[in-house]
């Protein structure tokens, strides 16, 4: 886990045939988020298979995706593999349905972004789907849309053992190494405890470094955190859409999140978060010693939506100046502050400050450690600040009176001892 401890922020890519119709079916827009369009406009197999010809990204440069997150700061793409309806954005022996035989783009997009995210360091990663819409062995009853039984699928075992292992097989054997397997759609009802620890080893099997989310076990409904008692964590915890309010204590975590309000592309969804909440939201889960996976779905053209590149390179510039603040650090010793965040590294405190103090005087209460010096990350000299103590355990640091960075200032404290 060390590099993924270290690395602290990542791009999650939800792409596929769901970008076609980007939220819209049949002239309605349909709500909800933009890949469960299948489902949600009670799409059948054959007629959303259709989509696959109108498949055609252009636009689609791995080269300039990889260079996106690379500017962003961020260390990791975790890119659907396969999403839920079942498509596949690589040349699969297993299956027609993927971006080589079913659609006019033919197009290894994996092995493209492979290539890119090697050339910039970036650590490839997969999001793939144990549900599946579209395989007949794999229908769940989880879905009566798509089999009209409640009974579990005979064929499922089949699914697992022929189709979804031998794919995975492929995903790590011809595009890896990967950095992490990240399962998702693991609540159906034929997906085993059992199925979760078999796939835990196998996965290991293929490549023994291999980072498996906690999504490969069984039935984690809702946020999918967990606690350091849960039998079975896989690699780390995925909270969805949210930050644990004290972290997930004991165990490794990673809060996966939305820019707008759709993983997959919807050309309407103009519900963006801002740059300022995005680069806190990173400061707030460092903080708590978690990963960010922020998302974008880029378009059926093959382009990665205007406003998430634009809050990606404002947060790059945040990130060039500040990373150190973020990376390779553990969560706050402080607990909570009531100017914005703390995160750590040995011997050092990076003061993460959202509401800076107009008096020029910043607190530190708790603080019991001798404080050998302090200045602001951004401030190439790091000329020092003035520290005084208050008591046993509260420092002061006088601060400049005009705010330095109106979405995060860092003031760093290096510390004596523990
Ligand atoms: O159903 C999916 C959803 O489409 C999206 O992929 C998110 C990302 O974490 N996971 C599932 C819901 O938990």
């Amino acid at each position: 886990m060390n590099w993924w401890r270290e690395v602290r922020f990542g791009m999650f890519i939800h792409w596929g045939l769901y970008a076609v119709p980007a939220g819209e079916w049949k002239g309605k827009q349909i709500s909800g988020i933009g890949e469960w369009i299948m489902e949600r406009a009670d799409i059948s197999v054959s007629e959303y298979e259709q989509l696959a010809k109108q498949f055609n990204p252009v636009k689609f440069d791995a080269d300039q995706w990889a260079r996106i997150a690379k500017n962003a700061g961020m260390k990791y793409i975790v890119i659907t593999s396969k999403h839920h309806d079942g498509f596949c954005l690589w040349d699969s022996k297993f299956t027609d349905y993927d971006v080589m035989d079913a659609t006019p783009f033919k197009r290894d997009i994996l092995a493209e972004l492979a290539r890119a995210c090697k050339k910039h360091g970036i650590r490839l990663c997969f999001y793939h789907s144990i549900m599946d819409w579209h395989h007949p062995d794999a229908q769940a009853p989880f879905y009566p849309k798509y089999n009209d039984t409640k009974q579990s699928n005979p064929n499922f075992d089949r699914y697992v053992e022929y189709y979804l292992k031998g794919q995975l097989k492929e995903l790590v054997r011809d595009y890896g190494p990967l950095g992490i397997l990240w399962f998702d759609g693991e609540w159906v009802r034929d997906w085993t405890r059992e199925m979760g620890w078999d796939m835990f080893d196998y996965v290991l099997s293929l490549q023994p470094d291999i980072i498996v989310n906690n999504r490969v076990g069984n039935g984690r409904q809702g946020m999918r955190g967990l606690s350091a008692s849960d039998e079975f964590a896989g690699d780390y915890g995925t909270p969805e859409q949210q930050i644990p309010a004290k972290g997930l204590p004991g165990v490794d975590w990673e809060s996966c999140m939305t820019m707008n309000d759709t993983w997959g592309y919807k050309s309407y969804d103009h519900n963006w978060k801002s740059t300022e909440d995005l680069l806190r939201k990173l400061a707030d889960i460092a903080s708590k010693g978690g990963n960010f996976l922020l998302n974008v779905g880029p378009t059926a053209e093959g382009l990665i939506p205007g406003p998430s590149v634009e809050r990606l390179a404002a947060m790059g510039e945040w990130m060039k100046v500040n990373g150190e603040s973020i990376y390779g650090t553990t969560a706050s010793p402080l607990g909570e502050v009531p100017w914005g965040r703390c995160t750590a590294k040995p011997g050092k405190l990076y003061l993460h400050v959202f509401n800076w103090p107009l008096d020029g005087t910043l607190e530190v209460a708790g603080l019991k450690n001798k404080v050998a010096k302090a200045y602001l990350l951004a401030d190439k000299k790091r000329a020092g600040l003035t520290v005084r103590r208050e008591g046993q355990d509260k420092v002061v640091v006088t601060v400049p009176k005009q705010t330095p960075d109106k979405i995060n200032t860092v003031v760093v404290l290096e510390i004596k001892d523990k």
